[in-house]
């Protein structure tokens, strides 16, 4: 059996994963309003991936004897000033879910839940990456974006991206 604080705190993860769903979801319908189809399909893919993130942990809850207290989402942003401005905010985003979930692995901890540890683990080195992409993209973009070829170009890049649910062991 989970224990109540741990059960707390990956509920309000679920949320924020969910919330993160959300704000790519919206992101990819401003880049398809600017043209940029495949950064729209990239925020898509991502918009994917978040919600299996948030499934994962529902399933988890549950496999644990838990149960799992879905909450509202919160409203997300609609527009950015520029593709570059957008990939800014993704990545200070997943840097604010790095802290969130390892503040997840600090109560794992201080339980000795050792399961929800060996469970957390898969996040921690998932959130690597989730970083790194995103700095990738919004170097490049900075660099670009000012130039409308280049701009078509690289976006083409992402049009090929296609969801693979790497959640499911
Ligand atoms: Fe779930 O990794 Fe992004 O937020």
């Amino acid at each position: 059996m989970i224990a109540q604080k741990m059960q707390k705190e990956i509920n309000d993860q679920i949320n924020a994963e969910f919330w993160s769903a959300y704000l790519y979801l919206s992101m990819s319908s401003w880049f398809t309003e600017q043209n940029l189809p495949g950064l729209a399909n990239w925020m898509y893919v991502q918009y994917q991936e978040e919600m299996a993130h948030g499934m994962k942990m529902f399933r988890y809850i549950h496999e644990r004897g838990g149960e799992v207290k879905l909450q509202p989402i919160a409203k997300v942003p609609t527009s950015w000033k520029s593709p570059s401005a957008a990939f800014d905010e993704v990545f200070k985003h997943e840097q604010k879910v790095t802290s969130l979930i390892n503040k997840l692995m600090d109560t794992a901890v201080e339980l000795k839940d050792y399961a929800s540890i060996s469970f957390l683990n898969w996040y921690i080195d998932e959130q690597v990456e989730e970083e790194a992409n995103a700095s990738d993209i919004y170097t490049t973009l900075k660099e670009i974006e000012k130039m409308p070829g280049a701009l078509r170009m690289y976006d083409k890049e992402f049009a090929s991206r296609k969801f693979v649910d790497e959640t499911q062991e």
